[in-house]
């Protein structure tokens, strides 16, 4: 006996990914609904073999199913979720409108899965954003080993994150660069994206920091340690798919760089590719369709005490949303529904 599951937005870059991967690890599906809103209605989706036609999320009855993995923005998702919830169907949400609700689990399976026995007080579960998501997946055993102080991260974000048209953008005004009959002005981002690196990703915050940056720090002390300090800086770079961190941190206790990188290599969801050499390291075109948070670069930093540096790289798409969303179904299945 399996799972009655609801995709909502089944046909933007998520969704459709939550569908390859519920496919892929062969998730106990018995039944499954493929939600749009009325824009996209009609609009055909693979899952597996089969193909499956988007019904309208604003006329769907969630009475009866288990689950719903919400990707749409926050806006459709404050419409829908709470109604989905009502109904008795727990939502994995992938927007941020609830990741900081106290009586909302965050998780990341790999980091907090004991979390997952809070879904009952608002039957809403949330997703963490996709910087984040990879960043605490290698910053949890090193905490677990030698307590982190503080973390110094810089990000390398792909335009998928911002979506197709982001994609879209990065294509066009890439062919344009070559073409400049054909000139593209930034739409989607708020500099021209190809050829060049912007430091600006989601709205200005009052103190100077991005929303983005924001949820670096928040997110890391909902799911590793609320002691932990974050500092970030988030930028967008012209790669399609994948994000790259460039990750500094400082611990209570000395970890060897050594040691670090055993632990690593044998935690949960991380790869440890990290040869000194040329090319002995990740970059994100490499890391593309794969589960895995590749962690590369580890090296001692002498600068502060107890220091390290190391490079994380992972399928934003992935690991930073469909994945995170689908490991957060598999857990809710065998800790709490227990069909499958
Ligand atoms: C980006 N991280 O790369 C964003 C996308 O809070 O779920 C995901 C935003 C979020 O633009």
């Amino acid at each position: 006996m399996g799972y009655r599951v609801v995709v909502v937005g089944a046909t933007g870059n998520v969704g459709r990914e939550m569908l390859n991967i519920l496919a892929e690890r062969q998730f106990p599906v018995d039944e499954l609904a493929v939600l749009a809103s009325r824009r996209s209605l009609g609009t055909e989706v693979s899952f597996g073999d089969k193909t499956l036609k988007t019904q309208d999320l604003d006329t769907f009855d969630f009475t009866g199913w288990d689950m719903a993995l919400f990707a749409v923005g926050s806006a459709a998702t404050k419409d829908y979720a709470p109604k989905a919830a009502a109904a008795g169907c727990v939502v994995i949400d992938n927007s941020s409108l609830y990741r900081y609700d106290p009586d909302i689990p965050l998780i990341v399976p790999e980091c907090n899965p004991q979390a997952i026995h809070d879904y009952y007080k608002k039957n809403i579960i949330a997703n963490p954003n996709c910087s984040t998501a990879q960043m605490v997946v290698a910053l949890k055993p090193l905490h677990d080993r030698a307590k982190i102080k503080r973390v110094v991260v810089s990000t390398y974000q792909s335009v998928s994150g911002a979506g197709k048209d982001g994609m879209d953008e990065l294509w066009d005004q890439t062919k344009a660069v070559y073409n400049p009959i054909n000139e593209v002005e930034p739409k989607k981002f708020s500099k021209q994206i190809a050829f060049n690196v912007i430091p600006h990703i989601d709205v200005f915050m009052e103190d100077g920091t991005t929303k983005e940056e924001w949820k670096m720090v928040a997110e890391t002390k909902k799911i590793v340690d609320p002691s932990i300090k974050v500092t970030a800086t988030c930028v967008r770079v012209p790669v399609f798919v994948g994000h790259s961190e460039a990750v500094n941190i400082e611990f209570e206790e000395f970890l060897d760089e050594d040691e670090a990188r055993d632990i690593l290599r044998e935690s949960p969801g991380i790869m440890v590719i990290d040869k000194r050499e040329a090319g002995g390291y990740v970059t994100p075109v490499e890391c593309v369709g794969d589960f895995a948070t590749f962690i590369s670069r580890i090296r001692q930093d002498s600068t502060v005490e107890n220091g390290l540096n190391l490079w994380c790289v992972s399928d934003n798409l992935r690991k930073g949303a469909a994945l995170n969303a689908v490991q957060i179904a598999e857990l809710l299945g065998r800790e709490v529904l227990k069909k499958g």
